[in-house]
């Protein structure tokens, strides 16, 4: 199968409800526009992730589910307690959402991660695992004690996980008083260990606090094709929208497919609250009608995970959190006003570009370069401009489908495929002259 954009790939998820998820894969199957998604598909020829990279969801709780099954959840905690009037605030360790409406937590973790199976809906990096943090309780009422939510982020910088998401703000559009000195310390604190990714925020104009901090990724929304949603901010100085990513409309009249709390909770069935439309999918362990920023900020922080999943796997790639970052934003699609722009910052997020960025002369894709990779190289490099014969098995030049993208092949990233490459590669697999170094990270794409 292949894009519209002519790249290749081979692995499509077998989840029923895949097909609905015009976020991840768009060929107009919802209306929208051919190609106005993040590129997943072709994300995921280089792996659905790894197990040792942990995304911690700081949000309403993340339950076992169907697509998010016990042992891939590692302990979290929850700093906000199940809250009623009678019962003041008592953190646990159970991160779980609760039995009320607010599945915020659910339908974020399925994004980012919801497994490949043969049930449901697909996630970005479904190898991944799960911390979640739990900062609002069974309600949806967030923490009002800042030292508490300070505290809820240092937790995932303590507790070994390897990339954050935020799908929530304070409605501000400074970077917070004296009340708020703790948390912007405990970003400044995880940021040194992981990238860290937050809504954009909602309908205000700006980008809201935490977002728009320096040290953390903001992340916008667009639309199915190729607008900016109406709440999603634009900038101004003193703030900084960084990407956007593919979303539905607020308060659950969204149309992004994901996980909702298992049963007769959540948003579905939505008779269940008193907001949002009485009508959804039949099976209530997921709803149809996620959106907002919150919808966006979690498949930028799933496409940062498949890149850690990369990275850990490699025995050459040594990715810093600046690196993981720098990938997401110089990745996107660039929309709008070439370049940096108020209304969709570096652009939409692109996942396979982000991986392809990151994977320069690995171009069988498992995360090595070892000679099978050259010899690909080779072939290729030889045989690019003998009109095929088709595949007969033993000549990878003719035989060799770019699955994702011919920019593989770019070793060095000088926009061109050549001779030199297989030089530039075979100087570093035999390490000759000594420290020849392995390929760069390269955000060119264009190959004819
Ligand atoms: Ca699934
Ligand atoms: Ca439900
Ligand atoms: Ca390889
Ligand atoms: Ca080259």
């Amino acid at each position: 199968m292949s894009t519209s954009s002519g790249v290749q790939y081979k692995y499509v998820p077998v989840d029923p409800l895949f097909w609905n998820q015009w976020n991840f894969h768009n060929t107009g199957q919802k209306g929208g526009a051919n190609d106005a998604d993040i590129d997943a598909v072709e994300a995921w020829d280089f792996g659905l992730g790894d197990t040792r990279v942990v995304i911690a969801v700081v949000d309403m709780g993340v339950e076992n589910h169907g697509d998010m099954m016990y042992y891939r959840l590692v302990n979290g905690y929850d700093y906000a307690g199940f809250s009623i009037l009678s019962n003041p605030l008592v953190p646990d360790g159970d991160p779980s959402p609760g039995d009320g409406c607010v599945a915020h937590g659910m339908a974020c973790a399925g994004l980012a991660a919801g497994a490949h199976d043969y049930f449901g809906i697909a996630g970005l990096c479904s190898e991944c695992k799960v911390m979640p943090i739990k900062i609002f309780d069974d309600f949806g009422r967030g923490l009002s004690d800042n030292k508490q939510i300070a505290t809820a982020i240092a937790h995932a910088g303590l507790y070994g996980a390897s990339i954050m998401t935020n799908s929530w703000a304070f409605n501000r559009c400074d970077t917070g008083t004296f009340a708020h000195k703790d948390i912007r310390f405990a970003i400044r604190y995880a940021n040194n260990v992981m990238p860290i990714f937050f809504a954009a925020g909602n309908g205000l104009g700006c980008v809201k606090f935490p977002a728009n901090m320096k040290e953390v990724i903001a992340v916008g929304a667009t639309d199915s094709i190729n607008g900016r949603w109406w709440y999603s901010p634009t900038t101004s100085s003193g703030d900084s929208m960084d990407i956007v990513a593919p979303s539905g409309d607020v308060n659950l009249y969204g149309d992004i497919w994901t996980m909702d709390i298992n049963g007769n909770r959540g948003y579905n069935p939505p008779e269940n609250c008193d907001y949002g439309p009485l009508s959804d999918y039949v099976d209530q362990n997921y709803t149809r009608r996620f959106g907002g920023t919150s919808a966006a900020c979690p498949q930028a922080a799933g496409t940062a995970a498949l890149l850690k999943s990369y990275d850990v796997k490699s025995t050459w790639r040594n990715l810093t959190v600046t690196d993981i970052k720098e990938v997401i934003k110089h990745s996107s699609d660039d929309l709008g006003t070439p370049g940096w722009d108020s209304n969709f910052g570096w652009g939409r997020l692109n996942a396979m570009k982000a991986l392809v960025a990151i994977s320069r002369g690995d171009i069988d894709k498992n995360g090595l370069i070892t000679l099978v990779d050259i010899i690909w190289l080779v072939n290729y490099v030889f045989d690019k401009d003998r009109i095929a014969t088709g595949c007969l098995g033993s000549d990878p030049g003719n035989c060799w489908t770019p699955t994702p993208h011919k920019g593989l092949a770019d070793t060095n990233c000088d926009g061109i495929i050549s001779l030199v490459d297989v030089t530039y590669l075979v100087n570093f697999y035999y390490n000759n002259p000594p420290g020849s170094p392995a390929p760069p990270i390269c955000y060119h794409y264009n190959y004819p």
